[in-house]
């Protein structure tokens, strides 16, 4: 199934694959690195709801950068195209072929580089998993400056080519900011070394930000440097409700306000998303289930000091109960009461999925009218699926999702153009955080203004003239 897809032809200027350059690709990368067993080229072609599926005859394990340089070498001068894939977690359709095209998977690529142990800088191969990178730094005292629920399978590269936000965005700021070098390979095979780790370096265009965000639509990442935060000794987990959204909305400022810098997550959920994740996430308990609330939100602080922090925390949560914003409210105890916590809110996307069909928007709106798009939603949609919401909510990014039993265009019809017109009044954006895609390529216009998408095919065009990254994604055909 890709509805995405579906008006989309394939583009006959492309060629396509044939022994011979099966032949050749084992010859720069080994038979074992050029995988044709249907069985795994299958997983591959698959993205990780099961909504989105190519036709891919081949899978590439390139295990160095000089191998990528090979392979993309070649496929621009036989104009192949392909589709880099780092763990396969996007939920927009971008990691997997919409049509034949070669998969260039950087699983192989999974090695640390370096680490600066003074200035708390990663270096590392883009397919290392971003979970394996967290206990690799937290053994030496630093944390990632990104968490997110797909951390055990998703790849820095990844990370990057998307520009994942995550659950550390309100404290440690986005990628453009972590991340200090990259080295890409660009479609015609040339590498492009920019893998330095200075904090301050104004000569010339920062290149790098080009392709933090783009999709694997202008180069492939193969090296990343990044600057990992300090790992602070104290950490605080309290998990509350509210009975209104408005009640939420205060409670982000005087967080704010009150813990100020010790504040590094602040998350929201409605009662749906809670009701689901108790349905479908084995071993979670609700930690307040004494009456259904409307609201909940889990907040993390992190500092230096346990009996400050801690104090700091109890006195702003006694507060908030006596103004009446927080309903109720529980701080963990323990790790475990912690991870209980973090697992149900981590979980909804996992839990989402298993309803069936799953609509998934991810949106950056003002605060202020964050919720009354899944209000309009509800109404829209009836009796047709369930609505929920929820997301970053100190980061102003709703996570929407509409649940069904199965995909119909009757459904998708209720939804689509309302959701993005809507996103659109309010100068909001389309993508906050998940990228465009295949799903959301031809919807850009909705966020930006057509000299702006303008200006974006034209770097297309030079960094890529055969178009062979990534195609169908990102932008749309009209424009290449
Ligand atoms: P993939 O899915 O493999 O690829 C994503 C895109 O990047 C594709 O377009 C692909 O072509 C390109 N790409 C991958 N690797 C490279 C490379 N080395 N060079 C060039 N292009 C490349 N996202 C968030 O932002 N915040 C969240 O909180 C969040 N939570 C999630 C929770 C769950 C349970 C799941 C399933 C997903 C979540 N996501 C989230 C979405 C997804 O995990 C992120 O977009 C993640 O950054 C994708 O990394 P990946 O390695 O899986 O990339
Ligand atoms: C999250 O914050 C992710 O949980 C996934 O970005 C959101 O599945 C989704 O819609
Ligand atoms: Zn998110």
């Amino acid at each position: 199934f890709s509805s995405a897809a579906a008006h989309i032809q394939r583009n006959p200027a492309y060629s396509v694959l044939n022994s011979d350059d099966v032949s050749y690709f084992k010859s720069i990368l080994g038979d074992s690195s050029v995988v044709q067993d249907q069985d795994r080229v299958a997983v591959a072609n698959v993205d990780w709801m099961g909504k989105y599926k190519g036709a891919s005859q081949l899978l590439l394990l390139p295990k160095s950068t000089d191998e990528v340089s090979k392979i993309l070498s070649y496929c621009n001068s036989r104009r192949l195209a392909v589709v880099p894939q780092g763990g396969n977690t996007g939920l927009v359709g971008g990691s997997v072929p919409v049509y034949d095209e070669v998969i260039i998977s950087l699983v192989g690529m999974n090695k640390i580089v370096n680490f600066d142990n003074v200035n708390g800088i990663l270096t590392c191969e883009a397919g290392c998993v971003l979970e394996n990178l967290s206990s690799f730094v937290e053994n030496k005292g630093f944390i990632m400056p990104l968490d997110l629920g797909a951390k055990g399978s998703c790849h820095i590269g990844g990370n990057i080519s998307t520009n994942a936000g995550g659950l550390r965005f309100i404290r440690y700021g986005s990628l453009h900011g972590s991340v200090l070098g990259l080295e890409v390979v660009l479609a015609n095979g040339t590498v492009l070394d920019m893998l330095t780790t200075l904090r301050k370096d104004n000569t010339g265009y920062d290149l790098k930000h080009l392709f933090i965000g783009s999709e694997g639509s202008l180069g492939v990442v193969t090296k990343v440097a990044i600057l990992t935060p300090a790992k602070l000794p104290s950490s605080n987990v309290a998990f509350l409700s509210c009975n209104d959204y408005i009640s939420c909305q205060k409670l982000l400022l005087a967080a704010r306000r009150s813990l100020g810098e010790i504040l590094s997550a602040f998350e929201f959920m409605d009662r749906h998303c809670i009701d689901l994740a108790m349905k479908y996430l084995e071993g979670v308990h609700n930690p307040l289930p004494v009456s259904p609330y409307n609201f909940y939100v889990l907040i993390e602080t992190t500092g230096s000091d346990e009996s400050y922090d801690k104090a700091k925390l109890e006195a702003f949560l006694l507060r908030s109960l006596e103004d009446g914003l927080v309903a109720d409210g529980v701080i963990a105890q323990d790790i475990s009461q912690a991870s209980n916590f973090w697992r149900i809110r981590e979980g909804i996307s996992e839990a989402s999925v298993k309803v069936g069909a799953v609509y998934k928007y991810d949106l950056s709106i003002p605060v202020e009218k964050l919720y009354d798009i899944v209000e309009e939603m509800r109404s829209r949609v009836g009796d047709m699926g369930e609505v929920l919401g929820y997301g970053h909510l100190g980061d102003g990014n709703l996570h929407l999702n509409i649940l069904s039993a199965k995909y119909s265009d009757r459904m998708l019809e209720r939804i689509e153009p309302f959701v993005y017109e809507w996103t659109s009044k309010q100068r909001g954006s389309i993508s906050a955080e998940h990228g465009l895609g295949l799903m959301k390529a031809e919807k850009i216009h909705y966020s930006k203004s057509p000299e702006a998408v303008q200006l974006m095919a034209s770097i297309k065009k030079l960094l890529d003239p055969n178009s062979i990254l990534n195609p169908y994604k990102v932008l749309p055909q009209s424009v290449l």
